[in-house]
């Protein structure tokens, strides 16, 4: 048998590493970093050393299902199956309007480079306002804060040639995952140790002691949810202490004064109480981020899923911005991008304008559209309210609900009442065991894609096209083209950037990229020629002169935000040393977390990743643990004001002492928690949608929820 050996790129998750894959008989047989890659130098993780096994495992889905009504389901062909999924989707729309039709981005649908833009642009052309994605269960915060702060034309600094960096909350030894200026997600470790050998120093705000934070110059081990706090005290010391950037604050910064005399209340050895840290540390955390004189604070899930996400991200804003972290006229753009069009870039403000409060209302919370699409957090509630705008028919794009949603129980009840629910997935799902159809989705190595999402992400001009490395099984789709399919049926086309989409005629991939990004910087079909990762060395782009007449400032306090910082100095939970939450007593806070050797609910499928372990287990503190009387691998109940979960105990000394550290995205429909040790359990048991969350996002509070946690015999469970 020959062996050919394929040059493309991973997308078992985000980080996109450039791999070499060997192809016999047909068969992917073994994948490898690929050495040669300008950027990833041959770097991969155990996931993405799998995708032969993903390929090849009986656990996927190569041929589109069709419920029975029982939960049994029976082959059918694609086309069948998208007959009858366009038939019911043009009644519903004719029956209850283009609203009853929703689509829900999953992390899947990330992985996809066509897999947002298709649909967001079919929903446009039905007129249906009903489209999710994940971003809005994750960090919506970041861009929901930038775009009532303002942006920095010339960009901020990055974690490249930095000295010092400090994530907050975010830890991409483990998550690959930082794209907004801490260390690109490309072989993070190895990012990490390169710039502390040239001097970087390394913040880590985090109740465990992450693979990050021993790593770090610094780990601040703070209680949850207090990054507020945290990052207020901050504030007011560098305005205290003069050290913030003084003549760029006073061009292009509004409302300073005001800002120094909200954060007031903070002091140092108030914030350092309330965050659990000696006051030494706070002081000396401050000085190093501040006294250096390129850096860059950034968050990751931690913050931004704790309450205030949106109030966080705003203060990391702040925080760099009146250290003046941003790059001056004449300095280069580290990468302006590739697949995205050129722009020109200026020492000067662009005015904010904020991503929402415009467009669409949902119908519960006062709650509406977010950056274009509504808010994940209300869809639930969206499928369940009887009326006009009820959403009856859902397509899922790589994602899952049941396990990914806040609030199980609802979610459970929200899917059931769904007179259509598709998923495009490649494993049977908690939630496509749901589906009305599975649709078999084309896998990565079997299509074309671009490194669109990551291409800021890149802290270099670099950009990979790859071409499909297997032939394609002709029962498969990919996520965007069940789009296609359904314009195809209705004869209605979709408009991207570049034209209409030919509902007559299937389009390749690589048709459609050339279509989504016709502007990109780099043609599509320059990346194409390449085969391969490619550095454009080329590209220099350097910051311009601020433009005349351009006096907008970076926004410190605009509407509700004073008001909110004096709130959280106001609504601490902590109260003679207990955890007080509307009411009533907990002892612990439950906290979010990733694992190596999953992603999210992927992965678990496959018998080297199940080797790691096949359970998301409670971690927690070994004190904590011995004065309960648990022993690790024992089961213990934790209880939360909303709900209640069984989980797995098990000791780990890198948790500060009251915290529970559990991964989210595993379990299985509700019931069962017999099988908590082979498939974990649902976090998302423990939260409420409607109690704790964001005014803006709609996002519930997702980590720092406090929780009471008694051992529970084996059988009880
Ligand atoms: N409590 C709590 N809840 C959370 C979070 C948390 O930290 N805590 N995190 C939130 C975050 S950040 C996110 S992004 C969301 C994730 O929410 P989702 O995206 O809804 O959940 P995933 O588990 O990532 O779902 C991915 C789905 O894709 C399927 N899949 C795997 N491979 C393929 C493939 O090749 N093609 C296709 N089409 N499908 C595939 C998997 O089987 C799985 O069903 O969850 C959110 N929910
Ligand atoms: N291997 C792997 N990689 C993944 C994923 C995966 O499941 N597995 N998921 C992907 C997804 S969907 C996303 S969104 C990214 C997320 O990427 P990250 O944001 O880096 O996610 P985590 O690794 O969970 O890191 C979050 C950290 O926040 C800490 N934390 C929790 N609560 C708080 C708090 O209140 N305050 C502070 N300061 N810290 C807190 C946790 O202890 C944890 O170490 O990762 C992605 N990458
Ligand atoms: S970090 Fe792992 S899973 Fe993610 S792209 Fe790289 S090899 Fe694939
Ligand atoms: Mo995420």
């Amino acid at each position: 048998m020959t062996v050919t050996t394929h040059k493309t790129f991973c997308r078992f998750c985000h980080a996109y590493c450039a791999i070499e894959v060997d192809v016999e008989d047909g068969k992917p047989i073994e994948v490898r970093g690929d050495a040669e890659d300008p950027v990833y130098g041959g770097y991969t993780c155990i996931k993405g050393r799998q995708l032969p096994e993903q390929y090849t495992t009986p656990a996927r889905i190569t041929e589109s299902l069709k419920n029975k009504g029982d939960g049994e389901f029976d082959v059918i062909d694609t086309d069948d199956a998208m007959d009858e999924i366009a038939a019911k989707i043009q009644q519903l729309i004719k029956n209850y309007g283009p609203r009853s039709v929703a689509t829900y981005v999953g992390s899947y649908g990330y992985q996809n480079s066509a897999a947002l833009v298709l649909p967001k642009a079919w929903h446009q052309s039905v007129g249906s306002d009903s489209y999710y994605t994940s971003v809005t269960i994750d960090q919506p915060a970041k861009a929901i804060s930038a775009s009532r702060f303002g942006t920095w034309g010339g960009g901020t600094h990055k974690f490249t040639d930095a000295d010092v960096c400090m994530m907050i909350g975010n830890n991409p030894v483990v998550s690959q995952f930082t794209p907004f200026g801490g260390p690109p997600p490309f072989s993070p470790y190895a990012r990490l140790r390169d710039e502390m050998k040239k001097g970087m120093k390394v913040i880590v705000v985090d109740p465990r002691k992450t693979e990050s934070a021993n790593r770090a110059t610094l780990h601040l081990q703070v209680n949850p949810g207090e990054d507020p706090t945290l990052l207020s005290g901050m504030i007011r010391m560098i305005l205290d202490e003069g050290l913030h950037d003084i003549e760029f604050c006073s061009h292009h910064i509004q409302d300073l004064e005001e800002l120094t005399a909200r954060v007031q209340p903070y002091t140092p050895q108030y914030t350092a109480d309330r965050c659990g840290i000696p006051v030494e540390q706070l002081v000396e955390a401050t000085h190093t981020f501040a006294n250096a004189k390129r850096g860059v604070a950034v968050g990751g899930t931690g913050p931004d899923m704790a309450p205030r996400g949106v109030l966080t991200e705003h203060l990391i804003l702040v925080l760099n911005a009146i250290c003046g972290r941003v790059n001056r006229e004449g300095e280069q753009v580290p990468n302006p991008g590739i697949v995205s069009p050129p722009a020109s870039r200026h020492a000067d403000v662009h005015e904010a304008n904020p991503a929402f409060n415009k467009g669409p209302k949902s119908r519960v919370r006062g709650l509406g559209e977010v950056f274009g699409e509504m808010p994940t957090a209300a869809l639930n509630d969206e499928i369940l309210l009887e009326g006009e705008g009820q959403i009856k028919a859902l397509i899922c794009l790589g994602g899952n609900p049941m396990v990914a949603f806040p609030d199980q129980d609802k979610t459970y009840e929200a899917m059931q009442k769904l007179e259509l629910l598709v998923c495009v997935d490649l494993y049977k799902s908690a939630t496509a065991k749901l589906a009305d159809y599975i649709i078999a989705p084309t896998i990565s190595l079997e299509r074309d894609d671009v490194t669109m999402l990551t291409d800021t992400w890149y802290d270099v001009p670099y950009s990979h096209y790859t071409k499909a490395v297997l032939p394609r099984n002709e029962q498969s789709r990919e996520e965007w083209e069940i789009y296609w399919e359904l314009s195809h049926r209705s004869g209605v086309p979709i408009e991207l950037p570049g034209g209409p989409l030919d509902p007559t005629k299937r389009p390749s991939k690589y048709e459609v990229l050339k279509l989504i990004a016709p502007n990109a910087r780099i043609s599509i079909d320059e990346m194409r020629a390449k085969g391969k990762g490619h550095l454009y060395e080329e590209v220099d782009v350097r910051v311009e002169p601020g433009r005349s007449g351009r006096t907008a400032q970076l926004q410190m306090l605009p509407e509700g935000v004073a008001d909110e910082i004096t709130a959280v100095f106001n609504e601490n939970i902590w109260r003679d040393g207990k955890i007080i939450d509307e009411d009533k007593e907990f002892t612990h806070l439950l906290i979010s977390r990733r694992l190596k050797h999953v992603f999210n609910s992927s992965g678990q499928q496959l018998s080297n990743l199940q080797k790691k372990g096949t359970t998301n287990f409670a971690y927690m503190n070994p004190e904590d643990l011995k004065a309960m009387g648990v022993e690790s691998g024992q089961l213990i109940e934790i209880q939360g004001a909303y709900g209640m979960l069984i989980g797995v105990a098990e000791a780990a000394k890198d948790i500060k002492s009251g915290v529970i550290s559990m991964a989210h995205a595993f379990g299985d429909l509700p019931g069962n928690w017999g099988d908590v040790r082979q498939k974990g359990s649902s976090t998302n048991r423990l939260l409420d949608d409607h109690k704790t969350y964001d005014k803006i996002t709609g996002q519930p509070r997702m980590t720092a929820i406090p929780v009471n946690v008694r051992h529970v015999k084996e059988d009880a469970a």
